[in-house]
């Protein structure tokens, strides 16, 4: 993983500075809890995922700009678009693209490990960031907490279980949270939800994330107090996931 991540950071051809003068930076932010809570719309965070590792390509075939477009025109609430190149296919242009073609919140979905990476995601139009517990520490979590809140931008932290949210509930965290995908064995629930969800302090936007697949678990989550549902592969694994998501909210 620290392979990886020195990799990613020697093909950092812009500098900080430079990212300043990216056509977004100065954008301000869309506020994700308006428009989760928005009743025009639905409060799926609806995620563009060409690949993963646990499913490899899930779809190869569409266009982000058409797939971003129709999320948004079905009432999403937010688009996740997923940046990471080497497990996911996915990159920086993808979120450009993204924020062209939307006037909705737009997640940057990747591995964040440093303050780079947040200057970036708000040069690329990006509204919110991902922080994951399971990869930060308590410390690391603040740090860049509080540089995204700098740029304006909204944090969205991802925990797997009580553990994890520990230290973490600091009032630069705007929502939180609970993947359902268990990282080593890739086995989903959303069961996981359901267990950590009374854990969660009333200040933070609540948000169930993977292996959401029908409308019937989105109204069992709500139900117990979930507020936002981060969907991907079950509108991206379909030709069309335009119609897919329209399918699944009408
Ligand atoms: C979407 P799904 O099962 O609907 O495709 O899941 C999203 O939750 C998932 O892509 C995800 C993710 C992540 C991807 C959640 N946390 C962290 C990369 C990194």
């Amino acid at each position: 993983e620290r392979k990886r991540i020195e990799v990613a950071q020697a093909k950092r051809k812009v500098s900080e500075e430079e990212l300043k003068h990216g056509i977004f930076y100065d954008r301000p932010c869309h506020n994700l809890r308006d428009f989760i809570l928005d009743k025009e719309r639905t409060g799926i965070i609806a995620e563009f995922k060409r690949a993963s590792p646990s499913k490899g390509i899930i779809n190869n075939a569409v266009s982000v700009t058409e797939v971003v477009t129709g999320y948004a025109e079905a009432g999403a609430s937010a688009i996740s678009v997923l940046t990471d190149h080497d497990f996911f296919q996915g990159s920086l242009t993808d979120l450009l693209e993204a924020r062209k073609a939307v006037n909705i919140p737009l997640l940057r979905k990747d591995f964040i490990v440093d303050e780079y990476q947040i200057a970036e995601a708000k040069a690329y139009g990006a509204d919110i960031i991902l922080l994951i517990a399971a990869v930060l520490s308590n410390e690391e979590v603040a740090r860049l907490a509080k540089y995204a809140k700098s740029l304006g931008l909204n944090v969205l932290l991802e925990i797997h279980n009580e553990q994890e949210l520990i230290g973490n509930t600091i009032a630069e965290i705007d929502a939180i949270g609970v993947n359902n995908r268990n990282l080593k064995d890739f086995s989903v629930s959303i069961q996981h939800s359901l267990d950590l969800v009374d854990l969660i302090p009333r200040q933070y936007i609540k948000v169930s994330e993977s292996g959401i697949s029908n409308p019937e678990s989105i109204k069992a989550l709500k139900t117990t107090g979930f507020q936002g549902f981060l969907i991907g592969e079950n509108f991206m694994k379909s030709a069309n996931p335009t119609s897919s998501i329209k399918d699944f909210v009408a």
